[in-house]
């Protein structure tokens, strides 16, 4: 059994939808108690448009859920977009009208440097780079964090936990504290900016109130965390059953997304190895890492693919969002001359928004992991499965070999 997902959805169509398979039967769930909050927290975040005025994002289940519980079956969600009532004419399903206007259609033209709009009308053979667009607009992004919030709610059954914050924004680094918090997205969701850092809270206010003036925008870098992970999801016997290759296809998948770190990441590659690999100590407390501690987790939880039993600490950088209002230099698409870009309505900044869905890639890659290795077509089979391997690895009680009884 596998955690697969698939979103449809256009930013202004009617609804987004996602399918959902490889949920086990008898998984407790909600969605105004087990998706709506992380939806709700996808859509916040200072320097969001106002489009965000416009939603208020409510999963509701047209699929695989009974009276509470998840049936085994595939589970099918969707998200009305209230804005649709503003874009009938222009998102209809429906022929125009012969004589409907480019305005009334709002079409477009003029494609922005940096957003799929050019490459997207040349790929696919379209005049209006709307066609485009409305698919590549991060308001697909609500429909995964709803496949990631059931995710999160099947990790939590084996004690899993998954959190982020923000650690850069455009060119401000926040103090990161350690240990983190325990409760890391209460405390980051504390903050307009989700840091966890009040003074560079300040300035980064200070830098996206500067950078709207200007009518230009930013990126910048989260952090996810997962914490209270089995040893041993993943595998290094296959390049593609690796999770750290895994995780990074995940993350890198999310619009404007260029660079994910695991651990150290980058400056790992600066330092001599002693300075860079965690050393082992036998320790019977650490259950979840199989009786082993490392003195410090600069592998960001993830050794030969495999999850050591370590939080897991990916890092991902996001570029600025590609529509400015102070528009970069573009070319007409039926003249080809140039102009300038279109000024959708857009964003500053949705850094905050980006880590609730790396949060939320992160866990429908990690529950595809434990499902892969403990499978179950039950949760009840799925927690025996995991509880026979996690006392098994208890009976080896942090000795290198096993006795040959577990
Ligand atoms: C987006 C443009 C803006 C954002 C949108 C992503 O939307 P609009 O064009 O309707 O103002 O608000 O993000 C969302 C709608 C969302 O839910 O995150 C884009 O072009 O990518």
């Amino acid at each position: 059994m596998r955690f697969t997902f698939r979103t449809a959805g256009e930013s202004h169509g009617r609804a987004l939808v996602v399918l959902v398979e490889g949920v086990p039967a008898g998984l407790s769930l909600d969605a105004a108690r087990d998706i709506d909050p992380d939806l709700k927290r996808r859509q916040g975040g200072y320097g969001r448009g106002d489009r965000m005025k416009i939603e208020q994002d409510r999963a509701e289940f047209v699929a695989g859920v009974r009276l509470g519980e998840t049936l085994g079956s595939p589970i099918a969600m969707l998200v009305w977009n209230r804005d649709w009532e503003n874009w009938r004419t222009a998102m209809a399903y429906e022929a125009p009208a012969p004589d409907a206007s480019a305005e009334e259609l709002r079409s477009v033209h003029l494609p922005r440097p940096g957003h799929a709009d050019l490459v997207g009308v040349l790929k696919y053979d379209r005049q209006d780079a709307r066609d485009i667009l409305e698919r590549a607009s991060a308001r697909e992004t609500t429909m995964r964090v709803a496949a990631g919030a059931v995710a999160k709610r099947l990790l939590a059954e084996l004690g899993v936990s998954i959190g982020s914050h923000i650690v850069q924004l455009g060119p401000i680094v926040c103090a990161v504290p350690d240990p983190l918090p325990d409760d890391l997205n209460a405390a980051a969701d504390r903050s307009p900016v989700r840091v966890l850092d009040p003074e560079a809270e300040r300035r980064i206010i200070e830098e996206i109130d500067a950078t709207r003036a200007a009518g230009d925008t930013l990126g910048g870098i989260f952090e996810v965390v997962a914490r209270g992970l089995p040893v041993g999801l993943g595998s290094h016997v296959a390049w593609d059953r690796r999770l750290d290759g895994r995780l990074a296809q995940a993350l890198m998948s999310i619009q404007a997304m260029k660079g994910v770190e695991i651990g150290l990441g980058f400056e790992a590659a600066r330092r001599r190895g002693s300075q860079v690999h965690d050393e082992f100590e036998t320790d019977t407390a650490e259950t979840r890492a199989g009786g082993f501690h490392r003195t410090r987790n600069n592998a960001g939880g993830l050794e030969g693919g495999m999850t050591t039993g370590e939080p897991l600490v990916v890092r991902v950088a996001m570029k600025p969002l590609s529509t400015l209002m102070q528009p970069l230099k573009s070319v007409d698409l039926r003249t080809g001359d140039p102009a300038e870009a279109i000024r959708e309505r857009s964003d500053v900044v949705a850094l905050a928004a980006a880590g609730v869905v790396g949060e939320a890639m992160v866990a429908t890659v990690l529950a595809d992991a434990v499902l892969e290795k403990f499978g179950g077509d039950s949760l009840a089979e799925l927690r025996r499965n995991f509880e026979g391997y996690m006392g098994s690895l208890m009976k080896r009680g942090g000795r290198g070999a096993g006795d040959g009884t577990g």
